[in-house]
């Protein structure tokens, strides 16, 4: 077998008493009685890299002690195991190129305040924080789509341009979309969902969606990854029961294969092994109940915001459902009750620890005259839903499904104190830089 051209650092510990080359970037660095230390970063750890004076040419040597942060280089040397290094092994340099010195580096160990930080966050994102949280953040969607494949389910990616809205019309994104008038960046891919749905039976989308959410809160953003799953002949139940062994799935599969980084963002993780099926079931007129012992009384009919959902949940040690809600503060497409017409069959879930509404769905109308009432009374445009409206014309069955909001999962279980470090690039209100 050829050996890899160069190694990486987590890989390190199989090449003690070899000589490899490293590619990275210099993280830190110090000196100390003729020796440089530097801490060399690869995206997959880091390494202390020792230059000896006695080991390098004076060039190399005297280069080592000028390089500024995050400096490009390539160096070769030999791996020994050190007990006492992170991660247990030490490289001492026989050869150091430097790609590019680096101009002095704006994000330095001092503490800068969050706007500098989000201003840079195309350098903010190697810091040793951003890793862990992009970390977990991949695992939760590797674990997610593994929940799901292992299920059975089909995955078919929804169309982000559409010409008509999911959530409502007043967040929707527009653009002049050629001769055809209108187009709107998605808020949901469900509706394309449903008609994979009766297609292939289970099936999920994942993808960007977008709303023009004029809240400036710790839990919006206006672009956000929301993966959807949607099922033929599933009831709210069932979407119930299906969304509690997802969830539990990904915290469990995260704690199992992202513990150095929960414990680097020292998240508490008792919280977190908790969380298992069964999870509580609450009604709405329940909920309302617990606002009111807990001094926030609420009317009947308007929806939850972050601070009731944040007492709702502070009452349960997992996360909680909140079912069947007034169909006044649900979208159009939203199941009546058989026995009370006035709600809906709808299940919001709630994180525990303050992080509220992590997943929102419910079971779908799949009656063709119903479905054509709630366009009329909801004021939307029976014609460009003809397609959907169809989906009730040709084999309509019953059918649930639901969108799970992957920041806001990852900040819950990153313990974030805002969602904007949930993403790579956070698009807010206020910003679309970098
Ligand atoms: O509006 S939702 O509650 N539901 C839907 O969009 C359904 N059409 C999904 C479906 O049934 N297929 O949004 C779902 C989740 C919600 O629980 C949050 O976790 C997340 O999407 N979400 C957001 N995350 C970040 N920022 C914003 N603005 C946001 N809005 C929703």
């Amino acid at each position: 077998m050829t050996p890899p051209p160069w190694v990486f650092i987590d890989l390190l510990t199989q090449y003690v008493g070899q000589t490899v080359e490293l590619r990275g970037w210099l993280y830190t660095r110090r000196s100390s009685g003729g020796i440089h230390f530097l801490l060399v970063r690869d995206g997959t750890g880091v390494v202390q890299a020792v230059i000896n004076a006695k080991e390098v040419d004076a060039a190399t040597f005297d280069r080592a002690d000028h390089l500024p942060q995050e400096s490009s280089l390539i160096l070769t040397g030999a791996v020994r195991s050190d007990k006492r290094a992170p991660g247990g092994v030490e490289v001492t340099v026989r050869a150091l190129v430097v790609l590019q010195e680096a101009d002095p580096y704006p994000i330095t160990p001092k503490e800068h305040g969050v706007e500098f930080l989000m201003d840079h966050r195309h350098l903010w994102l190697r810091s040793p924080r951003q890793h862990a949280i992009m970390r977990v953040r991949a695992e939760v969607i590797r674990a997610a789509t593994a929940y799901l494949d292992a299920q059975g389910f089909l995955r078919v990616d929804a169309p982000i341009l559409t010409p008509a809205s999911v959530e409502g019309t007043t967040t929707l994104f527009e653009t002049a979309y050629f001769d055809l008038g209108t187009a709107y960046l998605t808020q949901s891919g469900q509706l394309y969902n449903e008609a994979a749905a009766m297609a292939f039976g289970r099936v999920y989308c994942y993808g960007p969606t977008f709303r023009a959410e004029k809240s400036k809160t710790r839990r919006h953003l206006t672009e956000f990854w929301m993966l959807e799953p949607e099922v033929a002949y599933l009831d709210l139940d069932g979407y119930m029961d299906l969304a509690e062994g997802f969830v539990s799935a990904i915290v469990q599969d995260v704690l199992r294969n992202r513990e150095r980084e929960l414990a680097l963002l020292e998240r508490d993780l008792a919280p977190l092994r908790g969380v298992k099926p069964p999870f509580p079931r609450i009604s709405y007129d329940e909920a309302l109940e617990i606002l009111k012992r807990a001094g926030k009384p609420m009317p009947w009919g308007e929806d939850f915001g972050g601070d009731e959902e944040t007492v709702i949940s502070s009452h349960f040690d997992r996360p909680v459902f909140v079912h069947h809600y007034p169909a006044a503060c649900k979208a159009f497409y939203m199941q009546p009750d058989a026995t009370r017409p006035a709600v809906v069959l709808a299940a919001d879930l709630l994180a525990p620890e303050g992080y509220g509404e992590i997943i929102g769905g419910g079971q779908r109308i799949h009656d063709l005259a119903l479905l054509e009432h709630r366009l009329a009374e909801y004021g939307l445009p029976r014609d460009i839903y003809r397609w959907y409206l169809d989906l009730r014309r040709y084999g309509a069955v019953p059918h649930s499904g639901f969108g799970i909001g992957i920041e806001r999962t990852v900040a819950w279980i990153c313990g974030l104190d805002h969602i904007r470090e949930a993403i790579p690039f956070p698009r807010l209100i206020n910003r679309l830089y970098p």
